[in-house]
């Protein structure tokens, strides 16, 4: 269902018949909503996003590319956040794997300012899904539309904002022993789940497909399942940072972890005519099923 959002921004709802639900702005293809069968809201949206181009929405899950942070010539993050997204009306048939009835493509195209900045044709299809116990799950498919025969590589994130109820309370399970770039030099991380005391920034490499997020106070595990995103980027803010953003609260920080599928350390070529998949799915359930699994 099409509706104005903030500032009058469209938006998507999507509602699965057991009660959970999401929101995809068509203003950066960005999920800013999903909320589970009880009504509770899982993800995070800073009480000071600005919804006005062309700044991003902070919060929710903004699309990175064709650049991760600022690894390349581009804004960080590259413009496919900062861009508006058409609803796909006749997608190309998409693997089976989403049983959902809940969901939306959108589609974005470079415009004629977009191919000044980074001069390849493309067309992104995403498509934003409920599965029918309430799990989100996004699928972008990249391809190579250039005409001129040239191939062209990008890095991508789904930038993920989970909500948490106290940072200080938080664990992620799965990336331990991992290598990372962190300021861009290589570190090892130690034998044991992540925990949060001060600002993280971090671009774990080569991780598995599933990753855990646990939030003690909730006694709730957020499962982050991926395909065709090797890395995962885990940032928190911290004090500093979230008092040096206009459109972060001083306090937030310590409601929101960033755990966000990537492909970044090796850039994603394609050649023309080729197409990339990259797959995100997640869930939230009770702690007592994931502790330890
Ligand atoms: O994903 C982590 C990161 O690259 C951090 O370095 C921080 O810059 C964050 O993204 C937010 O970036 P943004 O451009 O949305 O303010």
């Amino acid at each position: 269902e099409l509706t104005k959002g903030v500032n009058g921004l469209e938006k998507v709802l999507l509602r699965e018949v057991r009660g959970s639900s999401a929101e995809v702005y068509l203003y950066g293809g960005q999920v800013t909503s999903w909320k589970n069968d009880h009504g509770e809201e899982l993800l995070f949206v800073s009480s000071k996003a600005i919804f006005k181009p062309p700044k991003a929405i902070r919060g929710g899950i903004p699309i990175c590319f064709p650049q991760f942070a600022n690894r390349g010539s581009l804004e960080p993050h590259g413009f496919a956040r900062n861009r508006f997204w058409s609803i796909d009306k006749d997608p190309p048939p998409f693997p089976a794997a989403t049983s959902s009835r809940a969901f939306v493509d959108l589609i974005l195209k470079p415009c004629e300012e977009d191919l000044k900045i980074w001069p390849h044709s493309f067309e992104f299809r995403l498509r934003v899904a409920l599965s029918p116990c309430g799990d989100l799950m996004l699928t972008s498919r990249i391809r190579n539309t250039n005409t001129d025969g040239k191939p062209f590589s990008f890095t991508f994130a789904y930038h993920t904002y989970f909500s948490v109820s106290d940072i200080s309370e938080v664990r992620v399970e799965g990336l331990e022993t991992l290598d990372y770039l962190e300021n861009k030099e290589r570190f090892t991380e130690q034998g044991d789940a992540i925990t949060f005391e001060s600002e993280v920034d971090k671009i774990y490499l080569s991780t598995p497909t599933k990753i855990a997020i646990l939030d003690h106070e909730k006694k709730r595990t957020f499962v982050l399942r991926k395909d065709g995103l090797p890395d995962a980027v885990v940032w928190n803010p911290w004090d500093k940072k979230a008092k040096a953003m206009a459109d972060f609260g001083d306090e937030e920080y310590k409601h929101m972890l960033c755990v966000e599928a990537a492909a970044v350390e090796k850039p994603i070529t394609l050649k023309p005519g080729e197409e990339w998949r990259g797959r995100q799915e997640l869930s939230a359930v009770p702690s007592s099923y994931c502790s330890g699994q």
